[in-house]
């Protein structure tokens, strides 16, 4: 898929989930790479970074996007052809895919272990990793039960028990309000991030701080699976995570709305779980505790604190293809 329909797919949510966005942004780049009609260095990299930002644009709070476009576009300007930024390309997206997926795997297999052998677990919205330990420690024979929360407004709370009684796992789905009366009936609670802050702040889906608090105050351990490309540099800058808010129509009709002139919808898709709620976030180089993200952010993602000022690697600050090294996600 070309970066305008991948980047219309995301928008409209058929492409969802911070991974498989950024996969999804990958695979496009190479696409739009291969396809290029382009025969100078200067016009090939020029429509390469129209279609990065075309796809870092669509959803503003997933850090995977950026991470993932930043790193293959990483060294585009240092090649001397369009052959050798074409290849260069292809190459850096195919990468990251790779890594993305084995990163997955790897945070399964970690992850699972903290999921003892009769252990009743609580998920909020639809996390590919976060189901991931889940079904791993399913697999490897641990008898489980899992509480799934709906996820208004969307409701990606379906396709998270959709996925669960796939892989036959017993399953309560409850309304994302009921999470304080079932608490007690948790012995851990695990999520996925669209982005982890400098200061071990897990940004995830509307309602994950409301459960991390309920579970910080039941004992419950909250437990956050999250590859390193969600980690967010610019943090470190003092830049703050967006949160995108979605259209009212999500939440209540138009029509419905026209009737209540006094009253505004508002949808924030995001909110900020404190590191403080939050004990442990597995990666895929292990389990860290939040107050351990700058490390992440240093060691993984290789981003300099210096200022930097776009997602192509461009700039100063961004040390060009050394400093996002992929071989480093394996
Ligand atoms: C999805 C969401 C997920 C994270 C992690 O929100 O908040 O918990 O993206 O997902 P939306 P994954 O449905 O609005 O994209 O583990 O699949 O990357």
């Amino acid at each position: 898929m070309f970066p305008t329909e991948t980047a219309e797919k995301i928008k409209g949510m058929e492409i969802r989930g911070a991974g498989r966005i950024a996969r999804a942004a990958a695979e496009a780049l190479k696409h739009q790479a291969r396809d290029s009609p382009a025969q100078l260095t200067a016009a090939f990299t020029a429509e390469m970074e129209r279609a990065a930002s075309l796809l870092v644009a669509t959803r503003p709070t997933a850090v995977s996007l950026p991470n993932a476009v930043h790193m293959v576009m990483a060294g585009i300007h240092r090649a001397k052809t369009v052959e050798e930024a074409r290849e260069g390309i292809v190459q850096r997206a195919d990468a990251f895919i790779q890594s993305s997926q084995h990163a997955v795997e790897k945070i399964a297999e970690f992850g699972a272990r903290h999921i003892r052998d009769g252990d009743t677990i609580l998920t909020h919205c639809n996390s590919e990793v976060a189901l991931a330990c889940i079904i791993e420690a399913h697999r490897s024979g641990k008898e489980i039960e899992v509480f799934a929360t709906e996820v208004r407004p969307i409701n990606q709370g379906l396709i998270t028990i959709r996925t669960l009684n796939d892989a036959g796992i017993r399953t309560n789905f409850i309304v994302d309000s009921a999470v304080r009366s079932f608490i007690n009936d948790v012995d851990i609670v695990i999520v996925g991030a669209d982005a982890v802050t400098v200061n071990g702040a897990v940004v995830n889906k509307i309602g994950t701080s409301q459960v991390a608090h309920s579970a910080h105050e039941a004992r419950v351990n909250v437990l956050v699976a999250a590859e390193t490309y969600k980690f967010a540099p610019r943090t470190i800058l003092g830049e703050l995570i967006p949160i995108e808010e979605r259209a009212s129509g999500e939440v209540l009709s138009d029509e419905v709305l026209r009737t209540m002139p006094h009253v505004t919808v508002r949808n924030p898709a995001f909110d900020v779980t404190p590191a403080e709620f939050i004990d442990l976030i597995v990666t895929e180089h292990g389990a860290i505790p939040p107050q351990m993200a700058y490390v992440i952010i240093r060691e993984y993602l290789g981003w300099d604190i210096t200022e930097f000022d776009d997602v192509t690697g461009r700039t100063a600050g961004f040390n060009g293809e050394d400093a996002v090294n992929i071989d480093k996600f394996f």
